[in-house]
């Protein structure tokens, strides 16, 4: 990944950062060009907790720009749980983008005026924002004339591949494991080399996967439009049927945070909302939520991949109607979602969180953590730190790793914050020695008794 520090950038930028300077958002669509622009003008405004990168580069060669919010950029924090936002996968669905885009501006302007809720927020996450994962298409769709865009065009990438139907399907993976045994998460691990070598994959699916492999994402919304909704794994069904519940383990959880969303929109959470369109079957639709199995079927989504092969739990946000809503009405939808998105974003602090390490105090990467109950592991990071998204209850939760002795806690989870329960492993090999000295203290003291 690297970042951007751009002489080439900065003389457009300086342009446009007066206008994002007053704390002023301007609700407009944003062009390619323009879009580097505001984020660049994000930076300008709020250089200390700010840093720009790219992912990668699309297949016509545009740039997967991503801004990082936190209070130390451009690294990862022990303890701290890092969050991610993505819009505009499908080129032609345009609120998303731009509601990012507004979204941090709004967290910049708020930072710097001393909103407690934004500074602790800043303060104890690190947020990516990417407002484009497919910067092709959205191109495609902005460059028809006129008001009334087409449903489809710049739907997919500019190879005509629909970037959520690409991912690779580890739910058919999942599945078998469920009836046969096997892994129940990280299913992708050791496979980074094949995923560079699949030509199946579009450059921007490869870019994110590698993105989500290489950082320890908690928590993540993918940002799309043509419906109202907030949809949660999983997105595929079991039996292959086009419409059918499909839980994950963490369903409960899961459920918690699209109800997150969907209850600060007054749209989304609208019982009496009509279906987007005459003929649309939302009769899965309830508090603003869904199943995506039970909604419809979608294999190869990026949702399921985040869930399946990694310790980052996802949702999808279908966030309007119209795909591409004339530009009058971008500041209604800003409204309609802005405490959705910043409650959303905060939701990466429940459960449980913490550390394990070793007893001489040395962070043990890649322990296991896993809940009685839940199968689904989660992993440590590198520093031994890890998150375990929980909704409330009791709950027992156990760390192991290859080598040591497994631990396991019992633990009380409030529906937020997240409890700090950390974990230190007693190593096999201490132990064996630790039973040889006392047997030989044993040994020596019957001695000395008995008088040999
Ligand atoms: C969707 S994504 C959300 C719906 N998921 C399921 N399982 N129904 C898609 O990719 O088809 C809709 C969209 O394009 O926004
Ligand atoms: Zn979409």
């Amino acid at each position: 990944m690297k970042t951007l520090l751009f002489a080439a950038l900065l003389g457009a930028a300086l342009v446009s950062a007066a206008q994002g300077a007053d704390g002023e958002i301007s609700f407009e669509y944003h062009r390619y060009d323009e879009l580097r622009k505001a984020l660049v003008s994000v930076w300008l405004q709020c250089p200390t907790i700010t840093r720009i990168y790219t992912i990668g580069e699309s297949f016509e060669g545009r740039e997967m720009l991503v801004l990082e919010m936190s209070d130390n950029p451009g690294a990862h924090e022990p303890g701290e749980p890092e969050f991610k936002y993505i819009a505009n996968m499908h080129g032609n669905e345009a609120v998303g983008r731009e509601l990012l885009v507004y979204l941090a501006q709004y967290l910049c302007n708020q930072y710097q005026q001393g909103n407690e809720t934004i500074v602790d927020l800043v303060h104890n996450t690190r947020i990516h924002i990417m407002p484009s994962m497919n910067p092709d298409g959205f191109e495609k769709a902005a460059s028809q004339s006129g008001e009334i865009k087409d449903w489809f065009v710049g739907r997919t990438n500019a190879q005509g591949v629909d970037l959520n139907r690409n991912f690779p399907d580890l739910d058919r993976i999942i599945y078998v494991n469920e009836r046969e045994g096997g892994a129940n998460n990280h299913l992708l691990q050791n496979m980074k080399k094949s995923v560079d070598e699949n030509t199946k994959l579009a450059p921007e699916t490869k870019a994110v996967i590698h993105w989500i492999m290489d950082i320890p994402f908690v928590l993540s919304a993918n940002l799309h439009g043509g419906d109202v909704v907030a949809n949660y794994p999983y997105d595929e069904t079991r039996t292959g049927s086009a419409h059918e519940y499909s839980a994950s383990p963490d369903d409960e959880m899961f459920k918690s945070l699209a109800k997150a969303y969907s209850v600060y929109n007054p749209v989304m959470s609208d019982p009496q909302r009509a279906p987007c369109r005459k003929n649309d079957d939302d009769s899965s639709f309830k508090d603003g939520i869904t199943n995506g199995g039970a909604w419809y079927s979608v294999p190869g989504g990026m949702q399921d991949f985040n869930y399946l092969s990694s310790n980052c739990f996802e949702v999808t946000l279908e966030l309007s109607c119209d795909k591409f809503p004339s530009e009058d009405s971008l500041k209604s939808y800003w409204e309609q979602n802005r405490n959705s998105l910043v409650n959303y974003i905060e939701q990466v602090h429940r459960g449980v969180k913490g550390f394990v390490r070793d007893l001489q105090g040395n962070a043990i990467t890649n322990a296991t953590i896993s809940v009685e109950g839940i199968d689904h592991d989660i992993t440590t990071a590198k520093d031994g730190d890890y998150w375990r998204l929980l909704s409330a209850g009791n709950y027992k939760v156990a760390a192991s790793a290859p080598g040591y002795l497994t631990v396991i806690k019992k633990v009380a989870v409030p529906p937020s914050p997240a409890t700090r329960v950390d974990f230190e492993l007693e190593s096999l090999v201490e132990r064996k020695e630790e039973e040889r000295e006392e047997l030989m203290d044993w040994w020596k003291m019957m001695s000395e008794t008995l008088n040999f």
